[in-house]
This record gives structure tokens, C-alpha cells and sequence, in this order.
């Protein structure tokens, strides 16, 4: 390793395989980690917080508490597991679960005392918060649908299958939190063998997400390697195309960062999947820059060697010849919301949840809700990427009872909330967020409000319009994609994106630059009125944006740097 590596390289190659000095942090009386350590917590699915309300009322002084996020491939959890996190939300947590943009959960306000107590009463119902956080393969999204049908169980299983193989193989995680058992001496530095991610492991998060071929829900192109299934005529997946090279995040001020989507690389059978999608990750922990985490993605690999080096690459290592991909159509996001039949005679409930969060309110009782639902019916559970929940496996002779609990607890159905609130994604932000630099979550219901209101005058409620707000430009609510983001820029103050693509095939650009609070809608209203004026009959707002050139009217040219914008070189041709 060369003297130029980031700080975070240092810290990660004398963790011992992620043990680092935790169990001794842990031991000690002060209520945080040091800032060292905090790092290599973060593999294990936690991040050090500090709730920056309770500072302003205290004055300089952190109030620290800790976000513990568990790991749960393609969101499916049972009826246990479920209950586990709603029971140490109480226990442990804030008394929320925070449902999150990549089919995970998120405990928050635990305290440094309690960690250990949180993980173990999640690993007790066989939940791991391994590798949930961290420079790792991060946890791999799939479509939640559930369903009966062999396909379906398939994409799930196999998404399981991946993230099992690519979770680290250090033994750190339990010897800390669960079996206590005795920690490794000093002196004993490679105490286990990391076959793919070594003694440093990534040089930044990495993520997976898993699609149908016709419902773009995990926003494919987004993530640093996107499957999307190819099925054969019996419904059976036989293989997947591959793309590469995704991600969001961005900062304001540095132009050489910026959002990307991923480009198609190559088909791949099923059986080879896992073969390949490891190869891909063991380029990037090979050739990821590791001097400069702004600049650590995959994406500014994919960006910098374009497709076909890539291919020659992975063709080396694997010594064959890959297959090019194939076409990729039309994808629609599904939110999976409402009564669907599951086949076998089962059904499923989807219920939007405002920006993830599960908590009791004045007006919904959301939380005690699912708790009685999943307890008594002992349902299913899948998490989607759209931050809501789904009840699975439900019996016909249960629906009624279901319904009337929904009903009990102020439950909104989704066929009672407009388009606009179905679709919209906030990220938590202000106040446990450490690079927050403006609200979303908490101010975001009023904004949709505004947004609902404006639609309806302008005859445009029906529409199918994604909304996503984040505090920061990070990117967490995957505002790039949307058909109107809302970045924070500074505190109140917004940058709004337009003309993303709802089904995930286009970014948005940059529309305003610091806009106020109070001013994001009356901003958006002379493009939606544009939109309503001229569009044509069903015409979608990402689909008009993009026919009528309005896009390149009314926006800067953003994210100009990455080569995927500015040329078509990452082309396979056939
Ligand atoms: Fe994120 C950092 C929350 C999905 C890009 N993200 C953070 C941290 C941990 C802040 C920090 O580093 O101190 C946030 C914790 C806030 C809190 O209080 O909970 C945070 N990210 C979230 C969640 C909870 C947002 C949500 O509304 O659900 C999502 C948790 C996902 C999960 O379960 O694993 C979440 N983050 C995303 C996504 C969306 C996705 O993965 O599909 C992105 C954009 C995609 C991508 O990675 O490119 C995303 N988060 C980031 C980044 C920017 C990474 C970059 O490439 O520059 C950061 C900051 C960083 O890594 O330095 C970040
Ligand atoms: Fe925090 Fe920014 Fe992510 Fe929002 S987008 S959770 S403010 S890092």
C-alpha cells in the first residue's frame, strides 16, 4: 500500500478484519467511539450519530447516539423478524423504524450501552447488520413482488444466495457483538482469510439491485452493477443482463463528482452470475481509487475505462469471451401498493409509508397497526425500494379481518393518496444526519402537500410524477432519477432537478440553483403548466419533457464531466 491512501485505507488494513479497538471502545464509559473506529463500525451496519436538535438546546456539547441498519436482501423478513425490529425500536430506539430507499431497516437513538443488546436481539431472529454500511458490497435490492409463481421465489432466492456469498468472511462481527468471544492479540494481523475483499476490502460502498425486465422499481441503473432477469417463455430466468457503472451521489461544489446511470456490459447465464458479478466487484477493489474517496465509486472506473476495457478485462480474468447484452426495453416502476393476488389463493397488501418512517401519529396509527396485523396474521413482510411495506402470504378468509385493522388504525389505502404521494422519497436528513446541510423527512410532507395542491388546480392530479427530496447532495432518495428532485444546498435552500425519466433511463438537470422553502413549488409551476398546455393525450411529464426539448430549454447541461454524458463510447456494439 502506498503512502498516498485515504486515512480511511489506513484504519480499514490495521482493523484486523474489521475488529479495530471496538471491543475496547465499547468497555469504556464515554457515550461515542472515537473517531477511528467509528469507521470500521460501519461495516458492522452501524453509524455513530449525534442529534443535532438536542445540540442546539445544549449548546456545543454532542448528544450521541447510534443508527443501526439491518441487512435484509431484497427486503423480505417474516413475521418474527419483523416484530423483532418493532420491539427494540422500543426497547433500544426512538420508537420508530425507518424503512429505507434500499429495502432495509433502520433503528435510530440507539445508545453506545445498548448496540451490543440491539444486535444480539436481532441476531436472534437471524438478522445481521454486517456489511449494511461500510466499503463492502452494500445490501443487494431486488424486486419485492412476491409471488407463488417458481420465477419469482427464484429472483428472490438468488438474491439471497449473492449477498450471502459476498458478505465478508471475518468472524469480527460475531466475536463482538454476539458470542463475546475472546478478541484476537494485538499482534495477529491477517487473522482470517478475505478471498475477495482482502485486507482493505472496498475502496468505497458498492451496490447491487436485481429487476425484472418490465418493472424498474430498484431503479437498476443507479447501482454499481444492475441484473436485470432475462426469463425464457415458461417464466423461468435464465440468465441476466448486466449493467454497470450507476450511482447518485454528488457534491455542489465539486464538478469532477457526479451522478451516472449505469451502461449495459453484457449477458450473463444464471449459473455464471455469481462468477461475474465477483469479478466485476474484485475490479473495482483492484482498480478503485483508494487515495480519494470522492472519486473511490465504481462509476468513475466505468466513466474512466468505458465498457470495452471493462469487458477486456473481466474476458481476461474469466478467460472466456462474454456474451453482449441484449436489448432492454421498457421498464415501469411498480410501488407494489394495494390488494394483489399472490397465486396459490394467497394475497398481498402494500401500503405506502411516508418516506419509510413507521411511527404512531396523531392522525395514523402506522406502527401499532403493523404490529397487530403481522402479529396476528403472521403475514410476510417485503420491504421496497420505494420505502413502503408489503404484507404477504395472506389468506383469503384473512382479508377481511386485515382490512379491518387497517381501517382501525388509520391505515390510508394507497387508491386513497394521490399519484404524487405515492411516488415521493424523502431521505431522513435533519436531525440525525451528520452531512445534512437542510431538512427533507420532516418538511417534506408539507411540500408534497403544496405540490398536491398545485396539481389539483391545474387539472393535473392524476398524474404519475415521482418527487424526491434529500438533505444534501448524496443522493440518498436517488433525486437524480426523479422527475423533479429537490436537493438540499444550504440550510433551506434547495437545488430543484428536472426530467428525470420515471421508469429510471434518464437523469434529471439542474432547473434552479438555492431556492427557498417556501418558493420550490412556485418555481416547478410555469414547467407543469407548460406540461399541462402542451401535452398530448396521455402523455407522461418525463416523456413530454423529453419530446418537447423543454429539457434543454430550461436547464444547465448538469453532470457534464462524465464521458457517459458527453459520448456514446461505452457502446457495445454487436
Ligand atoms: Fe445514503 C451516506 C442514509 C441510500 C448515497 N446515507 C448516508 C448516511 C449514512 C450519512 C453518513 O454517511 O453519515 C445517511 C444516514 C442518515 C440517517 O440518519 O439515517 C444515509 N442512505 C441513507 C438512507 C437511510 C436514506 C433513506 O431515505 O432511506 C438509505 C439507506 C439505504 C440502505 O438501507 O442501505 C440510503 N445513500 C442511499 C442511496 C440510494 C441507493 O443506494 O439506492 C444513495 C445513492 C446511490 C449511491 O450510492 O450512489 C446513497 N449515502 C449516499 C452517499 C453518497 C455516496 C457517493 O457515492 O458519493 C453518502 C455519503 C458517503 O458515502 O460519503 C451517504
Ligand atoms: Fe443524509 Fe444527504 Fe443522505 Fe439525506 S442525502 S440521508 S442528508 S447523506
Amino acid at each position: 500500500m502506498t503512502a498516498k491512501v485515504s486515512r480511511v485505507e489506513q484504519i480499514k488494513e490495521k482493523s484486523k478484519n474489521l475488529r479495530g479497538e471496538l471491543s475496547a471502545q465499547l468497555a469504556n464509559q464515554l457515550p461515542y467511539i472515537d473517531k477511528d473506529n467509528i469507521q470500521i463500525l460501519k461495516f458492522h451496519g452501524i453509524y455513530q450519530q449525534d442529534d443535532r436538535d438536542v445540540r442546539k438546546l445544549k449548546g456545543k456539547e454532542k448528544e450521541y447516539s447510534f443508527m443501526v441498519r439491518s441487512r435484509i436482501a431484497g427486503g423480505g423478513l417474516t413475521a418474527s423478524q419483523y416484530l423483532a425490529h418493532d420491539r427494540i425500536s422500543d426497547t433500544f430506539g426512538n420508537g420508530t423504524l425507518r424503512l429505507t430507499t434500499r429495502q432495509t431497516i433502520q433503528l435510530h437513538g440507539v445508545i453506545k450501552g445498548d448496540l451490543r443488546s440491539t444486535l444480539q436481539s436481532l441476531n436472534d431472529q437471524m438478522i445481521t447488520a454486517i456489511g449494511a454500511c461500510g466499503d463492502i458490497v452494500r445490501n443487494i435490492m431486488c424486486c419485492p413482488a412476491p409471488s407463488s409463481d417458481a420465477s419469482h421465489k427464484q429472483i428472490m432466492e438468488f438474491t439471497r444466495q449473492l449477498s450471502d456469498h459476498l458478505l465478508p468472511r471475518s468472524r469480527a462481527y460475531h466475536e463482538i457483538w454476539i458470542d463475546g468471544e475472546k478478541q484476537l492479540s494485538t499482534h495477529e494481523t491477517d487473522p482470517e482469510h478475505e478471498p475477495l475483499y482482502g485486507k482493505n476490502y472496498l475502496p468505497r460502498k458498492f451496490k447491487i439491485g436485481v429487476a425484472w425486465p418490465w418493472d424498474n422499481c430498484v431503479d437498476v441503473f443507479t447501482h454499481d452493477i444492475g441484473l436485470i432477469a432475462v426469463p425464457n417463455d415458461q417464466g423461468e430466468i435464465t440468465g441476466f443482463t448486466i449493467v454497470v457503472g450507476g450511482g447518485m451521489g454528488m457534491n455542489h461544489k465539486k464538478i469532477e463528482t457526479f451522478p451516472r446511470l449505469a451502461d449495459p456490459l453484457a449477458y450473463v447465464p444464471l449459473e455464471k452470475a455469481n462468477e461475474l458479478v465477483t469479478e466485476i466487484v474484485a475490479i473495482q477493489r483492484d482498480h478503485g481509487d483508494r487515495e480519494n474517496r470522492k472519486h473511490a465509486r465504481f462509476k468513475y472506473l466505468v466513466d474512466e475505462w468505458g465498457i470495452p476495457k471493462l469487458r477486456a478485462e473481466l474476458e481476461r480474468r474469466l478467460d472466456h469471451a462474454l456474451d453482449l447484452p441484449g436489448e432492454i426495453g421498457n421498464m415501469t416502476p411498480n410501488l407494489h401498493l394495494g390488494w394483489n393476488s399472490q397465486a396459490d389463493d394467497l394475497w398481498c397488501v402494500g401500503l405506502s409509508v411516508q418516506n419509510g418512517r413507521i411511527a404512531d401519529t396523531q392522525n395514523t396509527q402506522l406502527r401499532s397497526g403493523l404490529r397487530e396485523i403481522i402479529a396476528r396474521y403472521r403475514t410476510g413482510v417485503r420491504l421496497t425500494p420505494n420505502q413502503d411495506i408489503i404484507l404477504t402470504d395472506i389468506r383469503d378468509s384473512d382479508r377481511a379481518g386485515i382490512e379491518k385493522l387497517i381501517r382501525k388504525h388509520h391505515i390510508p389505502h394507497a387508491d386513497t393518496l394521490t399519484s404524487v404521494r405515492k411516488y415521493s422519497m424523502a431521505c431522513p436528513a435533519l436531525p440525525t444526519c451528520g452531512l445534512a446541510v437542510a431538512e427533507a423527512e420532516r418538511v417534506f410532507p408539507d411540500v408534497i402537500r403544496e405540490f398536491e395542491r398545485q396539481l389539483d388546480d391545474l387539472g393535473l392530479d392524476q398524474e404519475d410524477l415521482s418527487i424526491r427530496m434529500t438533505g444534501c447532495p448524496n443522493g440518498c432518495a436517488r433525486p437524480y432519477v426523479a422527475d423533479i428532485g429537490i436537493v438540499g444546498h444550504s440550510l433551506n435552500k434547495y437545488d430543484i432537478f428536472i426530467g428525470g425519466d420515471i421508469s429510471g433511463r434518464r437523469l434529471n438537470r439542474r432547473y434552479k440553483n438555492l431556492v427557498e422553502i417556501d418558493q420550490l413549488v412556485p418555481s416547478v409551476l410555469p414547467v407543469l403548466e407548460r406540461y399541462r398546455d402542451n401535452k398530448m393525450d396521455g402523455e407522461k411529464f418525463s416523456d413530454f419533457m423529453a419530446r418537447s426539448g423543454l429539457i434543454e430549454e430550461i436547464t444547465e447541461s448538469a453532470y457534464t464531466n462524465s464521458t457517459k454524458n458527453a459520448a456514446s463510447e461505452n457502446k457495445v456494439e454487436a
